[in-house]
């Protein structure tokens, strides 16, 4: 087996196994006052993991369509929990919306808000880069000049 072939195995396997670790779990520390507004580009969540909240009393997490989470709406939630520990499963591609509704939405209305991407963008990247990294290894060097 050729070298270049043994580092494309083995970058197959490692591929493989990335996939098998998908599922991996968030927590949001949810509270009045803090500062959602860059958690979703700072936290990639994908198709298959879970964002847990973690709160207590009044905070609430709702689930809320888009035109909701934009005005802090509370009338007509797609889901609601108070149970202190909510977890979500991002089992689609999509953006999902969440805020609390304590004090009439008003800890909304400061921020206790999130929107989070589960994307198909992001994962075009990654097929992307994949697909690139896989080019430059059909070009016959040594893997170490890639490793
Ligand atoms: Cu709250």
């Amino acid at each position: 087996m050729s070298s270049t072939l043994k580092a494309l195995v083995a970058f197959m396997a490692m591929a493989a196994v990335a996939e098998l670790a998908a599922g991996k779990t968030f927590t949001i520390k949810w509270a009045a006052g803090g500062n959602y507004g860059d958690w979703s580009s700072k936290n990639t969540v994908t198709v298959g993991d879970s964002v847990v909240f973690t709160y207590g009393p009044p905070h609430t997490v709702d689930e809320l369509s888009e035109a909701d989470y934009k005005s802090c709406s509370f009338a007509g939630p797609l889901s609601s929990d108070i149970s202190g520990s909510t977890t979500v499963v991002f089992d689609k591609p999509g953006t999902r919306y969440f805020a609390c509704a304590a004090s009439v939405g008003s800890h909304c209305s400061m921020g206790q808000k999130v929107a989070s991407r589960s994307p198909t963008r992001r994962r075009r990247q990654r097929v992307a880069r994949r697909r690139r990294m896989v080019r430059r290894l059909a070009v016959p060097s040594s893997p170490r000049s890639w490793w």
